[in-house]
């Protein structure tokens, strides 16, 4: 038994002074530090720095580590031009991006604080970095293709890579499914990947409506993807419309990436479904593909990164800090507050883990941030943590301190 001791430690009733947690792989107990002391004589005491924040760890739902070697290679500022670039230089990313690059990424989550994450898969090639990276891992396997020529290979190697993230639970990686997105994935495959979701319980994204560009095509077959659907694959029509795609997953609480072009009835739907979006500042900015209005937004949703193919870091302290900067309207002390609940407990609840609250019986992953001082109102410490914090002072995860 371990007892951490903070100056404040988030709770869903609010900040704890003076108190402590005493946790083995799971929370046991929340109490004044003394109080532990005495119930637990035996328990390692572990101090923090003055001004420590403990807070559950950090969850990022949304992270493709298989472009990890981009940094300049791939066109930033417009959907289509950078979906062209992917397609052009995907082949020498992946090449480039060997296991110690997902490492290192792995690592840089992990110094945000970041205890678990989604990584989107589209080949596999992540595996072997998540077994070896300490944090938990929902390992979404990716299905991808519309050409109902060689769908059934896809198919095929779809449940393959699904078989094979099924192997390592010891090294807390939990399978998963992703849809790529309306655009790119063959209605009757949709269809197939949903049922295996819900006979196995896998948890489920997929990208949605992203793009002004995905926008049109769905709704009326023309814009960007005209061109890029004609030369790439000699297509003049998407396989479905948004509608028909977004009914595929009723019934069946899924978590949308993006979602940027939604409109307040497809959001309405989403809401109703119990389906959470995945927002994803930094990439939307970066790829032209707008604002997500949070303001307004009644689907529960989390903060993620994407991938460095759409980023310039991986860590969620950055991510964060651009969302307060890019929704610019509204009170900032309530807007942190929510961006932190949507990194811990929402994150937590959108990927069905036992984690992302301090609270007894949850898994005792931790994310130790110090401010610079001490914070004049408890009710400031979201924003304070936010704009100070480049990276955490130690993580626990299951127990074990990482950080
Ligand atoms: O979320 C961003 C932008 N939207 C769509 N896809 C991706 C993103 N980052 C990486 N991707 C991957 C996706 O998983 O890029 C490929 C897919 O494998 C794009 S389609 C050639
Ligand atoms: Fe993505």
């Amino acid at each position: 038994m371990k007892i951490i001791a903070a100056d404040y430690i988030y709770t869903p009733k609010g900040f704890l002074t003076g108190h402590g947690v005493a946790f083995a792989e799971t929370i046991k107990e929340i109490a004044p530090v003394k109080t532990l002391q005495q119930k637990y004589p035996d328990a390692q005491l572990i101090e923090t720095h003055k001004d420590s924040v403990l807070y559950p760890g950090f969850i990022n739902t949304h992270v493709h580590l298989e472009f990890s070697s981009n940094r300049t290679t791939l066109t930033y500022g417009s959907f289509i031009p950078w979906l062209n670039s992917v397609i052009e230089d995907r082949n020498e990313l992946v090449k480039k991006c060997e296991p110690q690059t997902m490492l290192n990424a792995c690592n840089e989550l992990l110094r945000s604080g970041v205890t678990s994450f989604g990584a989107i898969s589209s080949f596999g090639l992540e595996l072997e970095a998540c077994i070896k990276a300490p944090q938990r891992v929902v390992f979404f396997n990716e299905l991808i293709g519309s050409n109902p020529q060689t769908i059934d290979v896809i198919y095929a190697d779809f449940k393959e890579r699904i078989k094979a993230s099924s192997m390592h639970a010891e090294n807390r990686i939990i399978p998963a499914i992703a849809i790529h997105a309306p655009y790119s994935v063959h209605p009757i495959a949709l269809r197939h990947a949903i049922t295996l979701a819900k006979e196995n319980e896998y948890v489920l994204c997929a990208h949605l409506l992203e793009s002004q560009a995905e926008r049109s095509w769905l709704d009326t077959s023309d814009g960007e993807f005209q061109a890029f659907f004609e030369t790439n694959f000699n297509q003049s029509a998407p396989l479905t419309t948004a509608k028909e795609f977004i009914e595929a997953f009723d019934g069946y609480p899924t978590h949308f990436t993006h979602c940027v072009q939604a409109t307040k009835e497809e959001l309405e739907h989403l809401y109703r479904q119990g389906h959470t979006i995945a927002h994803c500042p930094r990439s939307n900015r970066y790829l032209g593909c707008g604002r997500l209005a949070i303001e307004n937004l009644k689907v529960p949703f989390s903060v993620a990164t994407d991938g460095l193919s759409s980023n310039n870091t991986l860590s969620i302290l950055d991510e964060l800090r651009a969302a307060l900067m890019l929704h610019h309207q509204g009170p900032l002390q309530q807007l942190a507050s929510k961006l932190i609940r949507s990194v811990t407990s929402d994150a937590a609840d959108i990927l069905k883990l036992e984690c992302g609250q301090i609270v007894p019986n949850k898994l005792a992953d931790f994310t130790v941030i110090t401010l610079p001082d001490t914070p004049k109102n408890l009710e400031e410490i979201p924003l304070w943590t936010i704009l100070h914090t480049k990276e955490a002072s130690q993580v626990y995860i299951q127990g074990e301190q990482y950080v």
